[in-house]
């Protein structure tokens, strides 16, 4: 378009770079500041595509822009590479998922450098090469050694079709995310990391990341941890020796519990159930064959009817001696808590819905009419402070349906009586660990990491299984433990592990004994890969170690990451815990890997999600061959805010194009050579050139990069109309102007801006160009004088800057006295705004 061959410009450029390789972060010699610029590494599922397209430019315009300002900057790439899909395929084709995995990560490396990132190549890992998942085991030791990794046996998602386990995050709405069969839990022996350990950690530290990580991701994890304060309580059964304890967040409510239940497919339940008469039994087993069937956000839905069965068995309420009944009810869950509930159903909306269904006692210990102090009271008070016509019989849960969850004070509770909520629920816990009944705790949602996945390509789990039953790591100078070839394997899901199948593979020798062991046949969780990668990068070829702690001293923590929303939870709370466990080994001295976040917005089309089954897919390799690289990546850094989503009907790449030409031409109309005095330069246009300068590092900072793109559009316009009908092309401030875009350009279309540096008569790289520093003398408001003008006659002149817009014109008009007392109490019909020189009120 507009006479230059752009795609000739592109594969020049792009041959440059690739034969000087100027991206490189600077070595242990660089004394220059460091900055590490990372976008969450790609998985390998074909070519590029679009949202890939928007995140590597975003992360690529804060590389160069740090570049700019004289900083040693690592931009990173590799390959997040082991996972389904590419086992998926290789099953569909019976072949190695090898094969389909380094062709497609190929085809995007080839992607990336047409796309013009200046990524450092010389630090390129894949998480499937051996010389990467061998750290994986090596990580897997060092957790194991401090009893973070650890085997047991617990529920776990499991879809019968597919004849394999699922991530909670796999299991949608109850079903198998690829393969729609209704999801079981299954009872299973895996390998965890414990993240439990470092709940605490990992929930109190999210606020040193206040305001560098998107609120929205913040809460999410907080969510996810989910702290709760309270108390454990013993409870004694009736007919059974061992007491059972139950969580509460509500000790104060004791004194109202009026029923027991316990999570059906506890074992609790199964024990309570088998000493129970048979028909118990039977209607108990028919109701957890009913549960086992669903999900458990089916189980924590609250719009649905409460189910349960009564086990015809007894608990003690510790304070008042109260006989419990004891239910079994899919509302609570096994693995939370103790997997058992103090029903209080005065108090609790879940507990009141089930004692209505049920029948069974409400009893208020709690009065929520009462006035508390400090409290927003719910009712409204007399002067009295007492409440103007409710009566708590009003209010009775047992009739109304509705749980008296606010605050209030304690009634028909003994000792407790008189006390506001806060208050009883410290005098409670007191109480309860006087007489020994029960004691403070805490209780969190996240659960411990299942980590085994019975998958091919994976990092195998480097333990061994000796024949007397012993689990036995495998020593360090015997990793990596390699994947087998997947020829003669049957990599079918059947619910073990292909590799249990691979006769030679699975055959080990126990290093204490010498004595035959077999190999651990699972692979890990590829976010296991994904927990340390950004460490790996430091020193990606290093044979002798996991990662050079004094290069993560030097370089990390990571200064700004990049990625979609979709990792808000998963991938981002196990690279933090893993950090703090690497802190704990004394690996690295800092506690959170990522100082700085943002998630960027997708690309969307026509409002809705781009998808191949919907046929509405841009494809990226299309838009580079139609429009090049640079277009793309201006009309993407143009379309919007970095966190909104993009519509693809707004994004012009032909309007970009244009653009790009006429920086172009800018360029190649400057007469001037490089020796000019600026400062001889037309300052109107130096004004325009010198605030980008001066503006454009902040906009950077907050990622407004489409506003930088403006500002750049603005720039070379002015530049072009200086060349035709003001100063001219030889005049410095022209020149100036064109290497000034030419330098801002870079971080949106970098070949486009060599090519300019190049016609304006300087060496490459433009990309390493130091950022010149605004003139601070041109940056001062250039004003002009404003005349103000009611129903013909001038009535004021205001002094303005010569860039103010029309609304502020008029707005500061409207306000000048003069105006106003010229005014008088007439009424403005007419308005008419020419900014900066002309503002004319006409009135009635
Ligand atoms: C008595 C009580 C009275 C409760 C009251 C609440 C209100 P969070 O905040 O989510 O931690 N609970 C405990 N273990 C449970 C389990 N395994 N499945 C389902 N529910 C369980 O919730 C803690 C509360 O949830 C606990 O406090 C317990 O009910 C219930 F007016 O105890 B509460």
């Amino acid at each position: 378009a507009g006479g230059f061959d752009t795609h000739a410009i592109h594969a020049k450029w792009q041959a440059l770079w690739a034969e000087k390789d100027p991206f490189r972060a600077g070595g242990d010699d660089d004394t220059r500041p460091r900055k590490y610029i990372l976008a969450m590494f790609p998985y390998p599922s074909g070519d590029l595509h679009m949202g890939h397209a928007e995140n590597y430019l975003y992360s690529d315009i804060v590389a160069r822009f740090w570049r700019h300002r004289g900083y040693n900057v690592l931009n990173p790439i590799g390959w997040d590479s082991f996972g389904l899909p590419a086992e998926n395929a290789a099953i569909k084709r019976g072949v190695d998922p090898r094969g389909w995995t380094y062709s497609n990560i190929d085809q995007q490396k080839a992607s990336f450098r047409a796309y013009g990132v200046s990524f450092d190549w010389s630090r390129v890992l894949h998480t499937s090469d051996p010389e990467y998942y061998r750290w994986n085991q090596w990580l897997f030791q060092r957790l194991y050694e401090r009893g973070l990794a650890y085997r047991k046996e617990s529920p776990v998602n499991w879809c019968p079709n597919d004849q394999t386990v699922l991530a909670n995050e796999q299991v949608v709405d109850g079903h198998c995310e690829r393969c729609g069969a209704l999801v079981v839990k299954k009872k299973l022996t895996q390998w965890y990391f414990r993240i439990t350990d470092y709940a605490d950690r990992l929930l109190d530290d999210l606020n040193q990341l206040e305001g560098f990580w998107p609120q929205k991701v913040i809460q999410m994890q907080r969510n996810w941890i989910g702290r709760s304060v309270g108390a454990d309580i013993d409870f004694e059964i009736e007919g059974r020796a061992e007491k059972v304890t139950v969580f509460s967040t509500r000790p104060d409510t004791l004194h109202g519990a009026t029923f027991f239940v316990v999570a059906p497919d506890s074992d609790l339940a199964a024990e309570l159930a088998a000493e129970a008469g048979a028909d118990v039994r039977l209607r108990f087993q028919d109701y957890l064959e009913r549960v086992q069937r669903e999900s458990e956000i089916e189980r924590q839905a609250t719009d649905r009817p409460k189910t349960g069965v009564f086990l015809e068995r007894y608990a003690i309420n510790p304070v008042n001696g109260d006989r419990l009944p004891i239910w079994a009810a899919d509302y609570v869950l096994a693995d939370y808590g103790h997997g058992a509930v103090m029903a209080v159903p005065a108090h609790d909306q879940r507990d009141l819905d089930f004692a209505r269904a049920f029948d069974l006692r409400v009893k208020v210990v709690v009065d929520t009419t009462a006035p508390i102090t400090g409290a927003i009271p719910v009712i409204e008070l007399d002067e009295d402070g007492v409440p103007v016509g409710v009566d708590l019989e009003d209010l009775n849960p047992a009739r109304t349906g509705i749980a008296l969850v606010g605050e209030g004070r304690m009634i028909n509770s003994g000792p407790l009586d008189g006390l506001s909520k806060r208050n009883a629920i410290t005098r409670a816990i007191e109480e309860l660990e006087r007489s020994g009944r029960g004691r403070a705790a805490k209780n969190f949602r996240l659960r411990d990491w299942l980590i085994s996945r019975q998958r091919f390509w994976g990092t195998p789990i480097p333990m061994l299984h000796t024949e007397d039953g012993r689990i036995v790591p495998v020593p360090d100078d015997q990793l990596p433990v390699r994947l087998p070839e997947a020829e003669g394997l049957d990599l079918k899901p059947k619910g073990a592990s292909p590799l249990g199948a691979a006769t030679e593979w699975v055959q080990a020798t126990d290093p204490e004994t010498g004595e035959p062991a077999l190999r651990d046949p699972d692979t890990m969780d590829t976010f296991v890969d994904s927990s340390w990668y950004f460490l790996r990068f430091l020193s990606p070829t290093d044979a002798s170690e996991a990662f050079s702690s004094r290069a993560a001293d030097t370089w990390a923590p990571v200064d700004f990451y990049i990625g979609g929303v979709e990792h808000a939870i998963l991938h981002l709370l196990y690279a933090r815990f893993i950090t703090k466990a690497l802190y704990d080994m004394g690996l690295v001295d800092f506690t959170e890997p990522f100082s700085s976040l943002i998630n960027q917005g997708m690309v969307i089309l026509g409002g809705a999600k781009m998808s191949k089954s919907k046929g509405n897919l841009v494809v990226f390799q299309d838009e580079l061959d139609a429009h090049g690289a640079d277009a793309l990546r201006v009309a993407l850094a143009f379309a919007g805010p970095v966190e909104d989503d993009k519509d693809w009907n707004d994004v012009s790449t032909t309007g970009a194009q244009k653009f790009l030409s006429r920086a172009l031409r800018v360029a190649q109309d400057v007469t001037s050579d490089p020796a000019v005095v600026w400062a001889e330069g037309d300052a109107s246009l130096r004004r325009v050139t010198h605030r980008l300068l001066a503006d454009a590092p902040s906009l950077v900072e907050q990622t407004k990069f489409n506003v930088v793109v403006a500002r750049l559009m603005e720039l070379v316009n002015a530049t072009r109309k200086a060349i035709d009908t003001g100063a001219g092309p030889a005049d410095p401030a022209v020149r100036e102007a064109a290497e000034v875009t030419a330098m801002v350009l870079d971080l949106f279309a970098p070949h486009t801006a060599e090519e300019m540096w190049e016609i304006l008569g300087y060496e490459p790289f433009v990309g390493l160009v130091p950022w010149r520093s605004a003139d601070q003398t041109l940056l001062i408001e250039e004003t002009v004088t404003a005349v103000v003008q009611v129903d013909g006659k001038v009535r004021a002149t205001l002094d303005v800057p010569a860039r103010i817009d029309e609304k502020e014109l008029e707005r500061r008009a409207r306000e000048d006295q003069r105006v106003v007392r010229a005014l008088g109490d007439r009424e403005v019909v007419r308005a008419v705004v020419r900014a900066p020189k002309v503002v004319s009120f006409s009135t009635k």
